[in-house]
């Protein structure tokens, strides 16, 4: 068996700076795992996961739903954060209140004060599935913060740069992790690779990852 980007990953809660601006708080979410799941699970009963299409008609591989008081969508209009879910017709189911805390504890831990969501992204890799380089930038405050929790099957995560053509490294994510994107960190360009298969305990064969986001 060969050695990969995943063998020395830290099983303790730790924090690292991996970049101006980015900081990458390992296992800082491994004992709320079951309740988060249990919560994407019940947001997911009245918001289904979907694949969504994006603006040049591709289907999105990561299949995605959201809580709180906006939700990010993509079809053939555009990119963009509304209030009701395309889906339903229905407003976005509430943000968890766990869901909530953690996002404010790992901004706070990263030195952002009052980090108050107004979304939550919940995506939902499957193996095969991967995001390409993409910038977050259809929320109006960069001086926001955004915060991801992964949970389920490890995945690499691309960093970027500010400019597409900044060639990416590649950073491991693993269950538990959590990330706060700030700074001069908030609109480099960013993707995960192709999830591979696998089996994790509470989840099965797929990765969450959730992303806390101010929209307005
Ligand atoms: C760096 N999600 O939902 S999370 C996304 O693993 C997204 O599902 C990926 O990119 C995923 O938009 C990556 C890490 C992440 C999220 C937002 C960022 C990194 C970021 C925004 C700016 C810079
Ligand atoms: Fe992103």
């Amino acid at each position: 068996m060969t050695a990969d980007l995943f063998d020395d990953l830290p099983a303790q809660p730790s924090s690292e700076a991996i970049a101006d601006g980015a900081v990458v708080l390992r296992q800082f979410a491994s004992t709320q795992a079951e309740a988060l799941l249990a919560a994407i699970n019940r947001v997911n009963a009245s918001a289904p996961l979907r694949h969504m299409q994006t603006p040049g008609g591709h289907t999105m591989s990561v299949a995605m739903s959201c809580c709180g008081e906006l939700g990010w969508v993509t079809d053939a209009r555009g990119y963009r954060y509304q209030s009701t879910d395309p889906h339903t017709g229905e407003p976005w189911p509430t943000m968890p209140d766990s869901f909530r805390e953690l996002a404010g504890d790992a901004a706070q831990a990263a030195g952002y004060r009052d980090f108050r969501p107004d979304a939550c992204l919940i995506n939902r890799y499957e193996p095969g599935a991967k995001m390409g380089l993409h910038q977050d930038k259809d929320e109006s405050d960069f001086d926001q913060p955004i915060v991801s929790v992964s949970l389920g099957l490890p995945q690499v995560f691309q960093f970027g740069g500010l400019k597409r053509s900044d060639r990416p490294v590649k950073i491991p994510l693993a269950h538990g992790d959590v990330v706060v994107w700030g700074g001069a960190a908030r609109l480099r360009y960013h993707g995960v690779l192709t999830l591979k298969n696998g089996s994790h305990p509470l989840t099965g064969a797929c990765r969450y990852n959730l992303t806390f986001r101010r929209a307005r």
